[in-house]
């Protein structure tokens, strides 16, 4: 590094979403460049791991004040965003999804502003932030608010970039792709795990989500069902959500649950990863399609549906296949087709190759450059 390194505030929301997931490995990554970085949330981001050099954590407590039938989340957020950045003479916040984040980092800045601290805000969106919640009027004027007065705007695909003129009108956004760090991947697959699963060796499909509506958990588990009337396979469900319990009747109804298995939350989606041969994401809607980027650097090749970004990350015909959504039938053909032994090589070498697109290396000099940038311009 050749600048002068940077003292950052990530502020992201720390459970298993892929914002956080980002946020997380995105301030690691800083950190082995130099910068120091201080995540700022209310609990600690599950990737964070133990001990790194140059990162730090600042929990955000909420009062528990009996007159608060709805505890102030975002003030104590901007408070603590204050602290932090006087305490450790903070360069600049980035935060990860606009509700209530960005709002809450634009207060500390003018907080700060008063006390001659300059603090440039960027601003990542992820995808929900704007296409399920930016639609609802209740957060809409903040959300805009937030994106103009931000210094920076970023944006996770060109997709979402869309989306959001779309919604909001004209604003400078930037993209920034999301990114992977395929050496996380280069490890040997769990043999006895993969044992376990599938003794005779069937192929391995997985799921993995919050299994929340917008991922269509029981679309997996049918088009599971019509792969399984003519190829014997495995499906390995990861994560929870409102739909599991769904999913998992759907499965005994479809007959197919002994061919089913419902992992629930796993901190880190490698080892399930590194024993699929083929992920399943049949999602309503998705800025980008994190877990995809994930699948490919564990050489499995996605089955998706051709909505919002996943068409810049999923290639048909090369790292996978896209459907529309609910197609459940064209999935469960699609996934035929790619397991099959005279394709399915290729499918792994070119999604392999798409990790590698995504590395982060290629995409740390983009946020630098970013924060350079906001760090020069004029306070507006
Ligand atoms: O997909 C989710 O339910 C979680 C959500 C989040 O905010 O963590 O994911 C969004 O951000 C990810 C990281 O940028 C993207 O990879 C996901 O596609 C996006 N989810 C949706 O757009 C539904």
């Amino acid at each position: 590094m050749t600048a002068a390194p940077l003292r950052i505030g990530i502020v992201c929301y720390p459970t298993y979403g892929g914002s956080g997931v980002v946020a997380t490995e995105l301030g690691k990554a800083l950190a082995d460049q130099g910068h120091e970085v201080h995540f700022i949330t209310y609990t600690q981001p599950v990737r964070l791991g133990s001990f790194h050099p140059r990162v730090f954590y600042h929990e955000v407590e909420v009062s528990k004040y009996p007159l608060f039938d709805y505890p102030p989340y975002e003030l104590v957020l901007t408070s603590k965003m204050v602290e932090v950045a006087t305490a450790y003479a903070l360069d600049l916040l980035h935060v990860h999804y606009a509700i209530p984040h960005a709002s809450a980092a634009l207060n500390a800045r003018r907080i700060l502003a008063k006390q001659g601290h300059r603090l440039p805000v960027v601003t990542t969106l992820h995808g929900t932030d704007i296409t399920l919640l930016g639609q609802d009027g209740s957060f809409k004027p903040s959300i805009c608010d937030a994106m103009e007065e931000s210094d920076v705007v970023t944006a996770v695909s060109d997709d979402l970039k869309r989306v959001s003129l779309e919604t909001f009108g004209e604003h400078p956004i930037e993209v920034v792709p999301n990114f992977i760090c395929p050496s996380h991947f280069q490890r040997e697959p769990n043999a006895s795990f993969k044992e376990e699963l599938s003794p005779s060796g069937a192929p391995v499909l997985c799921h993995i989500s919050n299994f929340r509506p917008v991922k269509r958990v029981c679309d997996v588990v049918a088009m599971f069902a019509l792969l399984r009337a003519s190829k014997e396979a495995k499906l390995l469900m990861v994560g929870d959500g409102p739909d599991r319990a769904a999913a998992e009747r759907r499965a005994l109804e479809l007959r197919i649950a002994e061919d089913v298995v419902f992992l629930g939350k796993v901190k880190n989606p490698i080892e399930p990863l590194l024993i699929s041969d083929l992920l399943v994401l049949p999602s309503e809607t998705e800025s980008f399609g994190l877990v995809a980027l994930e699948a490919f650097a564990a050489g499995a090749p996605v089955i998706s549906t051709d909505v919002g970004g996943l068409p810049e990350v999923n290639l048909q015909g090369k790292t996978g296949m896209l459907r529309p959504v609910g197609d459940v039938e064209g999935m469960a053909e699609d996934a035929l087709h790619v397991l099959d032994s005279a394709n399915f090589p290729r499918f792994q070498k070119a999604a392999l190759g798409r990790a590698e697109a995504f590395h982060i290396h290629k995409i740390l000099p983009l946020y630098e450059a970013l924060y350079r940038r906001a760090l020069a311009s004029q306070p507006s």
